[in-house]
């Protein structure tokens, strides 16, 4: 690629936008989308040699397990900690969430560009390859339809069970598609993609993209600013997202506008809708907000640096939301603390709530923790890199997610 990165100065990662990091003052992807699409290295395969009980109904069917995003599993996390029972080496980060498919396969996208879909002992099945990074989580539509989103600015629909290609949908009308600067980036397909219950599939880019099943565009609602928080959808039909326009927009099931709330920051986290309607989100302004369904304020709740993981919503309506001070933090429904849990660096990953409602999320420590209701650790694993992949747990126990270090875990307890 010949396109050189636009200066854009910085004093440390913090200060860049996403996930790229601080290098000589300027900002830059942790690796080059050049490599990206030059992956020749070969992929290898790990496996304990256990095998696994058979797979369990889906454990999640998009980003967040649900269009209203509330990070809650019918199932229940291990007591024990568990182990590591194969891995999948992707050759780049995994920042995407897994998704487990009702066939049992498991599915897991990196910043390779490439999708993987996986038996639930860890064996190849397909493999999808897009033309540049990929952030975003693969969704699985009732009829086994899998989309998936690049930075190749396109959605693709594949078909579940063999990875062939169904259909593509170019988002928006950048003028360069792939590769690294501002132009190259503000059409990115990282956002979700979330399913309606009609089978219409939500994502961003610039703007909120409805598209529907066949592949046609439902609507496009133009924000100013890139799309990468991943709508959710109220039981109204009502579509939720951020912009790093400092924006959260409400868009009517036809694509109006219904009202704009301002942060004051960045907004990449992606919402949360709990029973009543109320909207949470993170902001890069640091706070974790709460918006009635009518876009006012309800409350904002300040942790120490920027909120871009979604918030979880607990079955008694207990908000959990990490930020990048790596504290996880337990908020009553009336905006009050409830406890905080530490991590040893930033938390970017979106945390899981179990049917007992124990909590499960990644930090940047490398680490993976369990932890109780109260807010005490349950157990914690060590994985090989920062773990900014939001956890998913299937029907037997089995959680899977992506490292910075390359790798999809499937982890287990005997
Ligand atoms: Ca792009
Ligand atoms: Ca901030
Ligand atoms: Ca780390």
């Amino acid at each position: 690629m010949g396109h050189a990165p636009v200066p854009e100065g910085c004093g440390s990662d913090k200060d860049c936008k996403l996930d790229r990091v601080c290098e000589a003052g300027q900002c830059v992807w942790p690796q080059r989308p050049a490599d990206v699409r030059d992956a020749t290295r070969p992929l290898s395969w790990s496996s304990a040699g256990e095998a696994l009980p058979p797979a369990g109904p889906p454990a999640q069917g998009m980003f967040r397990f649900d269009p209203r995003h509330r990070g809650r599993s019918s199932f229940l996390l291990p007591k024990q900690k568990p182990e590591t029972v194969w891995t999948v080496e992707t050759s780049a980060p995994v920042t995407s969430s897994p998704t487990v498919s009702s066939d049992g396969l498991v599915l897991v996208a990196s910043h390779s560009g490439k999708l993987f879909a996986m038996s639930g002992e860890g064996k190849p099945a397909w493999t999808f390859i897009a033309a540049d990074m990929i952030w975003s989580t693969p969704a699985i539509a009732a009829d086994g339809t899998v989309y998936i989103g690049s930075d190749d600015d396109n959605l693709y629909a594949l078909e579940g069970k063999t990875g062939k290609l169904f259909w593509k949908y170019r988002v928006g009308t950048c003028q360069q598609t792939v590769g690294i600067g501002p132009e190259a980036t503000r059409c990115d397909v990282d956002a979700g993609p979330t399913i309606g219950p009609d089978g219409a599939v939500y994502t961003g880019g610039d703007g909120i993209y409805a598209i529907n099943a066949n592949g046609t565009l439902r609507w496009r609602f133009a924000t100013g600013g890139h799309v990468s928080s991943a709508p959710a959808l109220a039981a109204d039909g009502t579509v939720y997202a951020g912009s790093q326009d400092n924006s959260i927009y409400a868009v009517s099931p036809d694509g109006k506008r219904q009202w704009e709330f301002r942060a004051r920051d960045d907004v990449e986290s992606s919402p949360a809708i709990e029973e009543d309607g109320t909207i949470y989100i993170g902001s890069d302004d640091n706070r974790l907000y709460a918006l009635s369904p009518q876009g006012q304020m309800l409350w904002a709740f300040t942790t120490g640096d920027d909120v871009r993981a979604s918030p979880a919503i607990g079955h008694d309506g207990t908000i959990y939301v990490g930020s990048y001070d790596g504290l996880l933090y337990a908020i009553r429904r009336d905006g009050t603390l409830l406890w905080v849990f530490r991590t040893g660096d930033r938390i970017h990953s979106s945390a899981l709530i179990d049917a007992s409602g124990a909590i499960l999320v990644g930090s940047q420590d490398d680490r993976l923790y369990a932890i109780e209701p109260d807010g005490k650790l349950r157990w914690s694993i060590e994985l090989g890199g920062d773990v900014d992949s939001s956890p998913i747990l299937a029907g037997d126990g089995t959680i899977y997610v992506g490292s910075d270090d390359g790798k999809l875990y499937a982890l287990h307890t005997k």
